[in-house]
């Protein structure tokens, strides 16, 4: 809004071409821009668009953990119907699939350890949404949490999918959290993806004191339960 309006002003002044005239072949040029290049990443709300690909993967054998906030309960919500979207093309099954939440985004890194050290979960997949308001919070929360989670992938060696949304404002969200470009769906590939890896690296096993990497020293901190489906709070 705010480009259209100022780039509007500044060929008025010019007085070289008819603004509309200009908007249209803006809006052809956005048009063709997007067929050969791909969309652009501006200020509209779009650039919401996902930009990876997957291959065929098989999420079969996988357990997901799903931890989400209640604040921004509506978006969450949807963002998480396009995880679950993401996990069944992956052949997830609804059984292997566990969900749990926590008040606000700042409260994910420690319950994502929680999950994690739990032992009963392949990946875990964050998700949550911040907007940008009139104080601090957002950046401070922002920072605390990308690191945090971060910080518990690689300590624990469970993949943990950053599927928080860091917004400026509500279309933003609403762009990444509704069809055709619900992120969720990507977050879902994501985590069977790197489900995938880590089962892998462990040398075939899901998990557990004694897979590959453990065995070597790198598999992380140990799990509370080796079994899935352990009990406790997860
Ligand atoms: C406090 C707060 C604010 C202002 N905004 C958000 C937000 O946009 N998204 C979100 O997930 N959580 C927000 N929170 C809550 C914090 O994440 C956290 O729950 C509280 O500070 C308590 O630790």
């Amino acid at each position: 809004m705010h480009i259209q309006k100022s780039r509007t002003q500044t060929l008025n002044a010019n007085q070289a071409t008819p603004p509309n005239a200009l908007i249209h072949f803006y809006f052809f040029f956005c048009t063709l821009r997007n067929v050969f290049v791909g969309p652009a990443n501006n200020s509209f709300g779009q650039g919401a668009e996902s930009e990876v690909s997957f291959g065929e993967l098989d999420g079969s054998a996988m357990r997901i953990g799903i931890i989400r906030t209640r604040w921004n309960d509506e978006a969450v919500s949807r963002l998480v119907s396009g995880i679950k979207e993401g996990l069944k093309e992956c052949k997830v099954a609804e059984d292997n699939i566990f969900e749990t939440s926590v008040p606000g985004s700042f409260e994910l890194p420690l319950a994502a350890r929680f999950l994690s050290l739990s032992g009963t979960v392949d990946a875990i997949i964050t998700c949550g949404v911040l907007i940008k308001g009139d104080t601090y919070h957002f950046e401070y929360i922002a920072d605390a949490v990308s690191k945090g989670l971060m910080n518990v992938q690689i300590q624990t060696s469970t993949p943990i999918v950053f599927g928080v949304l860091t917004c400026e404002n509500e279309s933003q969200v609403k762009a990444r959290s509704t069809d055709p470009n619900n992120h969720g769906r990507d977050w879902g590939k994501t985590a069977v993806e790197m489900g995938l890896l880590r089962t892998e690296a462990m040398g075939g096993k899901s998990g557990g004191k004694d897979a590959g990497l453990g065995a070597v020293g790198l598999g992380g901190e140990k799990p509370i339960n080796d079994k899935k489906g352990g009990s406790g709070f997860f």
